[in-house]
């Protein structure tokens, strides 16, 4: 049975003490006895005796651990107590006159119990509210210090610690994943030089040029003031309404509306800087630089249909996908890439790039990869790290340094300031999540929650009584970057920042039919929600001035005219772009393997056991994720007597949560085939262009459900693997290939017939 194929479930080796039985042993890191300061200290670049990339820390051991360890609480074997230590006798009575009389004043661990449980919550971020974090490392693959002198690049295999956040923009701390929206990539690198903060998204450019706009972008794309509608989608009036009339969204608009904003898991999804940033190497020299993240599991994104569905099925669904990869240990990796160029160069673009619309084309400037991160441990507590994590643009290391990017200039402001009333002071840098590697010694004092006890009376600068110190580092210190400037003091932009269309066109032109259909589909979704016809029609008049085909598209679905095009500013520049491949995400390098695929195999009496359990054993050893999905729990016997063990119902796990379906033979007898729920699980399957593999009988579940047996032009289907019983050995492999291809798009027609 399929028992002992679980019991050869991959599991996190890093992880032994955290799970079963042996969770409830104290183990390092698990009390909080302060560690012995001098076994333990070191800096990571003392740690890093990794040369080889990509390695593992040695089972038991996780890098990321050490520095939480002070603070992380573990009550196996401990008696209750209240907060203040005293041990608690009775946690379910309170104190009353009398077993039916009122209750006392008196009781402390009643009023204290409460009392904290009225206080859990905090603010929750006015944007990226939901999200999902982990802890990770990490790893130069080659010393920089021509560019930066940044440590995390000092050199070769240096590894350095760090806490990303993944979230969506618009919804609320509990809305659903997959909603169509900006995924944010923020990335807290614990150097030994202090925190750096690589605050970015999944998409490279952004709806506006200044920080000036953005509370009132946010205010537009957030629920509604006055009924607080909709949640967690950019779907309604009045952020189409904002948009519409601010023609500098209209790039951000074309990748908002392209299947990058509907991610099949944040492991698949590339991340950005965003802004152009400067890297200074010890001698003072500076370049340019976008940073890009690119994920070594590829690219692969959900179709809309499906991203709705699992807006039900699943709202916790890249959590859970992020969260069951770590414990699995199959850790998420992306390749951290750098564009440099020098300003010479950056005067030469035809945009500016201080202008956080546009991107500079790979074509142009190559993405250099610099190192590797690995995500390999899931957070112990969500609210301790997830919640109170503090990112802030603001947070840089000497080696890396701002632009004048109006954009990020105000970003700098506004990270450390939401902290102050989000986590209720300013000493948030203390909470443990926050807190440098690097030591902190400066004169700020007090304040809310200050946890440090600073000791002596000196607490200024410049001091005799104190020796001086803590001391200025001077040339040792984050220096800024001497640039000159020379201007009067105006509210204003650039001329190049006033064209809006040329990159928007590129994008748009340099994807494939399929993506450039899914972009215009999501418009049409999203403005037939909007109720005012003069917005709609705003916003493909915007479109218009990017590509004729895509205006043209839009405004059919939605029963109208294509309007004249907007004006444009009259002393704009007017690039032209070549394409720019790298853009479509169906032509950028996948992954080849099956590796954390889902795959639901229908199981009900009568199936073929042996079949079943071979592909089970194939899919794992493949480190694929199989389940046997059945009308109900249970155990099913199979036709040759051997007993399965349903893992999830039809109802409980719905097509949307696989990648693919397997359809035995026998699985068209019986309760399956008389399961409503079963047809529409491979209808979606089918329309959501995933990989179906029947034998046998089992084919006769396709035909019930009406699934074309070839594509709409009548050629054959490379996802649709249909093999008698006897050849389902052969046909396994075919259906493996299309697994590893995603998703088979030659099958799907607008509407949907399927
Ligand atoms: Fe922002 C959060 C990314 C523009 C103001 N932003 C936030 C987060 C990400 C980004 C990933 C969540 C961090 C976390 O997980 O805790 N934001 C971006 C990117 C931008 C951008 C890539 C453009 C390139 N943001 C932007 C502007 C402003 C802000 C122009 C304000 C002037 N962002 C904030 C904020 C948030 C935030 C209000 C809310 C919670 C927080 O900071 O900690 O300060």
């Amino acid at each position: 049975g399929n028992q002992a194929l679980a019991a050869q479930m991959p599991f996190n080796a890093d992880k032994p003490f955290e799970y079963g039985d042996a969770s409830r042993q104290p183990h390092e890191g698990s009390s909080n006895t302060p560690a012995d300061p001098i076994a333990t200290a070191s800096t990571s670049a003392e740690q890093n005796s990794s040369a080889k990339l990509g390695d593992m820390p040695a089972d038991g051991v996780n890098r990321t651990n050490a520095p939480l360890d002070r603070v992380r609480v573990d009550s196996a074997d401990q008696v209750l107590t209240t907060n203040q230590g005293v041990p608690v006798a009775d946690n379910q009575n309170s104190l009353k006159v009398g077993l039916r009389g009122p209750t006392t004043l008196e009781d402390f661990i009643l009023r204290e119990k409460i009392t904290h449980f009225d206080h859990e919550r905090i603010p929750e971020r006015v944007v990226h509210a939901r999200g999902s974090g982990a802890h990770g490392f990490f790893e130069a693959y080659e010393a920089l210090t021509d560019i930066t002198r940044a440590a995390p690049f000092a050199e070769a295999g240096k590894v350095t610690p760090v806490f990303v956040r993944f979230s969506t923009v618009a919804g609320e701390r509990g809305s659903a994943d997959t909603a169509r929206d900006v995924r944010g990539f923020a990335v807290k690198f614990y150097t030994d030089e202090g925190n750096w903060d690589l605050v970015g998204n999944n998409l490279p450019v952004f709806f506006i040029q200044d920080a000036m706009k953005f509370p009132d972008l946010a205010h537009a794309v957030k629920p509604e003031p006055h009924h607080a509608m909709p949640q967690a989608s950019s779907a309604h009036d009045t952020f189409w309404d904002f948009v519409s009339l601010m023609p500098e969204s209209t790039h951000m608009l074309v990748w908002q509306m392209s299947d990058r904003a509907i991610p099949r898991s944040y492991r698949t999804m590339q991340g950005f800087g965003v802004h152009t940033f400067r890297l200074v190497n010890a001698a003072g020299a500076s370049v340019f630089c976008k940073f890009h993240w690119n994920p070594v599991a590829g690219t692969h994104s959900l179709v809309w249909d499906e991203a709705a569905k699992l807006m039900g099925a699943d709202p916790d669904f890249h959590r859970r996908d992020l969260w069951e990869a770590i414990e699995a240990g199959a850790f998420p990796q992306w390749e951290l890439g750098l564009q440099v160029f020098s300003e010479e160069q950056a005067e030469q673009f035809e945009f500016d790039v201080l202008d956080a619309t546009k991107l500079i084309p790979e074509e142009l400037i190559p993405v250099r990869a610099v190192g590797r991160m690995t995500l390999n441990r899931n957070p112990d507590n969500f609210f301790a790290e997830t919640e109170q994590v503090a990112f802030c643009t603001a947070h840089v290391v000497p080696g890396i340094d701002f632009t004048n990017d109006p954009l990020l200039q105000g970003r700098l402001h506004s990270y450390v300031d939401t902290q102050i009333s989000r986590l209720g002071g300013p000493n948030f840098h203390e909470i443990p999540i926050n807190a440098a590697l690097a030591e902190v010694h400066n004169n700020q004092r007090d304040g809310m929650h200050r946890q440090a006890i600073h000791r002596g009376r000196v607490n200024y600068e410049p001091n005799s009584l104190g020796g001086g110190c803590p001391f200025q580092a001077g040339q040792m210190g984050f220096q800024s970057f001497p640039e000159r400037v020379s201007e009067d003091k105006v509210r204003g932009k650039p001329e190049k920042f006033a064209e809006h269309y040329a990159q928007a066109r590129m994008f748009f032109e340099s994807q494939s039919l399929v993506e450039q259909q899914h972009i215009a589909n999501a418009f049409r979704f999203e403005l037939t929600r909007v109720q005012t016809p003069a917005v709609r029609a705003r916003v493909i008049a915007n479109l218009a001035n990017v590509d004729a085909m895509l205006a043209t598209s839009v405004a059919d679905g939605l029963g109208m005219e294509v309007p004249y095009p907007s004006s444009l500013a009259s002393n704009a520049p007017m690039p032209s772009y070549p394409l720019s491949p790298a853009l479509s995400l169906l032509v950028r390098p996948g992954s080849t393997g099956i590796a954390t695929r889902r795959i639901a195999i229908l199981t009900g009496d009568g199936v073929d056991g042996a079949g079943i359990e071979k592909v089970y054993a194939a899919l794992l050893s493949a480190g694929a994720v199989p389940r046997l999905v059945g009308v109900q729990l249970g155990t099913r016997t199979a036709a040759d007597g051997s007993r399965l063990d349903v893992e999830i119902s039809l109802e409980a796990g719905p097509s949307v949560l696989y990648d693919a379906v397997i359809v035995p033979d026998g699985a068209e007898q019986g309760r399956l085939a008389m399961t409503g729920q079963t047809v529409e699980f491979l209808r979606d399957q089918y329309r959501h262009c995933k990989p179906i593999f029947a034998w046998g009988g089992g084919a006769a579940l396709l035909t019930a459900a009406n699934l074309p047996s070839s594509l709409p032009d009548g050629s054959d289907d490379p996802g649709m693997t249909v093999a008698t019983a006897a050849d389902a050995g052969g046909a396994f492999e075919a259906f493996v290939k299309a697994l590893a291809g995603h998703r088979t798009f030659l099958r799907e027609t607008d509407p949907p017939t399927v």
